[in-house]
């Protein structure tokens, strides 16, 4: 068995932490019932009890004892993870874990790459490497930031750079949360766009995910629970809405936004956590779906989401699922990957699914979606036997497709508009290494990707030349 490590950095990257670490003990506790510590919670999470041989790791109610998360914490203001050293989650992580200043990056990706970066970067160091060494295997490194304030987008992709400098070998899987048009961080566009660079350079792969989906799927979940509408019903049990993160009025802004994304995080580790048919290495998805370095940005999408009926008719249900996969209300960046190009694509599949219902399914929606002409069986499947809590079963699709085009080229679009009348530059130029170079470098590599995405969707619809055919004379 591998183990992974995540890091998190920045409000966002520790808020959306927070809710994978919590909804992961839970699947945990609800597997795993006498509470031993086996492999399967080993892979991202070690033992702490010094009796070893009782090998005991959480009460049967789901308690969690004797266990620490396989984790970095990372923010340069105190506050979150304050918060997080006050809540259930406090025994999961001990002060070796956690680095934390006080006054944070004031939205300023330059405050967070460079000064921190700087300040920080032994420290930063030496706290992945003790992480690491803790595990037998090290299989991957889960980057969780947002690309809109100054920590997690200017500190995370430096944390980008040192984890590729100092684990060359080691899978990195970033998790980045785009800011929506109406975010409130005005600096955003430059953050996002500048961060946009190191993620393009550094990682293996990008799993972005668009605030403006979240809040439209939190919308909707919405609306269906008040309304209930004949033929819809809402699962409550459902980790997608229970928990902080569930319908309740009381929770915090991001706390239902944030579930979604914690169960992207649990889906795509759910091989590496658990036993299955068919299982996904983790170091298999960068491996399977990227085929040009540069294009490694992974379109989520998951089902279920809106919990639907047909319930008594478990095919039908199974293979909506699939379906919706594919649909636009279930992608978590504003995309409509069916009218874009598929570079490759991943399903990654929980419960109680038959390798022949992957099939079958496959089978059925492929004549609808367009592949790229070299790569039309790029597909690539994982079934792990235990679903998400409160479901039967749950599929994470994985796109690499040129439908993030449209994303990049908004980004590119609120960067350019603030940067013709240099608004707000003179906070980043102040900052000790930061250079106008930075900027244009930055666009330019953003262009770039734009034009590459583009070149490839100008293939759509071409045909690779039929392979001659053998004529048998008579
Ligand atoms: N989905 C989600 N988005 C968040 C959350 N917290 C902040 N954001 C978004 O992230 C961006 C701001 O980044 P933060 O993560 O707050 O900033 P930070 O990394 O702590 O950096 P500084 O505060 O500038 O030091 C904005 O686009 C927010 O809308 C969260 O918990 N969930
Ligand atoms: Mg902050």
């Amino acid at each position: 068995m591998t183990q992974s490590v995540v890091v998190q950095v920045g409000q966002c990257g520790n808020q959306v932490g927070c809710r994978f670490w919590d909804l992961a003990l839970r699947e945990h506790a609800h597997v795993n019932k006498k509470g031993i510590y086996d492999e399967a919670l080993s892979s991202f999470f070690r033992n702490v009890d010094s009796r070893k041989s009782s090998g005991r790791a959480c009460d049967v109610g789901g308690r969690i004892q004797h266990l620490k998360a396989r984790a970095v914490l990372v923010d340069m203001e105190e506050g979150v993870v304050n918060e997080i050293l006050q809540g259930p989650l406090r025994e999961v992580f001990d002060s070796t874990q956690l680095l934390t200043d006080v006054s944070g990056s004031g939205n300023n990706w330059a405050v967070g790459h460079m000064t921190y970066g700087s300040a920080y970067r032994d420290q930063i160091v030496d706290k992945l490497r003790k992480t690491a060494e803790q595990c037998d295997c090290l299989q991957c490194f889960f980057l969780i930031h947002s690309m809109g304030g100054g920590t997690g987008s200017g500190l995370g992709t430096r944390v980008l750079s040192l984890l590729e400098e100092e684990f060359p070998e080691v899978c990195r899987i970033v998790t980045s949360v785009y800011p929506s048009v109406e975010d409130d961080v005005v600096t955003s566009p430059y953050n996002s766009v500048l961060a946009m660079r190191e993620l393009t350079e550094h990682a293996d792969c990008v799993l972005p995910v668009e605030n403006q989906s979240l809040v439209d799927i939190m919308n909707k979940i919405r609306h269906m629970s008040h309304c209930g509408k004949a033929g819809s019903m809402i699962n409550r049990d459902s980790a997608i809405i229970s928990g902080q993160g569930g319908l309740n009025r009381a929770e915090k802004p991001f706390d239902a936004m944030n579930n979604i994304v914690a169960n992207l995080l649990l889906n795509i580790t759910s091989s590496a956590r658990f036993e299955g048919s068919l299982n996904m290495d983790l170091n298999e998805i960068a491996m399977n779906l990227v085929p040009f370095p540069r294009l490694h940005y992974l379109v989520p999408s998951l089902t279920p989401l809106y919990t639907l009926s047909d319930f008594s008719i478990p095919t039908r249900r199974l293979d909506q699922m699939f379906s919706d996969a594919f649909s636009k209300d279930h992608q978590l960046i504003q995309a409509d990957p069916k009218h874009s190009l598929y570079l490759a694509c991943a399903l990654m599949v929980r419960g109680h699914v038959q390798v022949s219902d992957l099939r079958r399914n496959i089978e059925r929606l492929k004549p609808s979606l367009p592949f790229v002409s070299w790569n039309q069986e790029g597909w690539k499947t994982g079934l792990c036997s235990v679903p998400p809590v409160g479901h039967s079963h749950s599929l994470l699709a994985l796109a690499n497709n040129t439908c993030v085009k449209p994303t990049f080229m908004e980004l590119k679009k609120r960067f350019t508009r603030l940067y013709r009348k240099k608004a707000h530059l003179h906070h980043y130029l102040h900052v000790d290494g930061m250079e106008k170079s930075c900027f244009t470098e930055a666009l330019a590599s953003l262009t770039s990707l734009i034009e590459e995405y583009h070149d490839l969707d100008c293939t759509k619809g071409k045909l690779s030349p039929d392979v001659p055919r053998l004529t048998i004379t008579r």
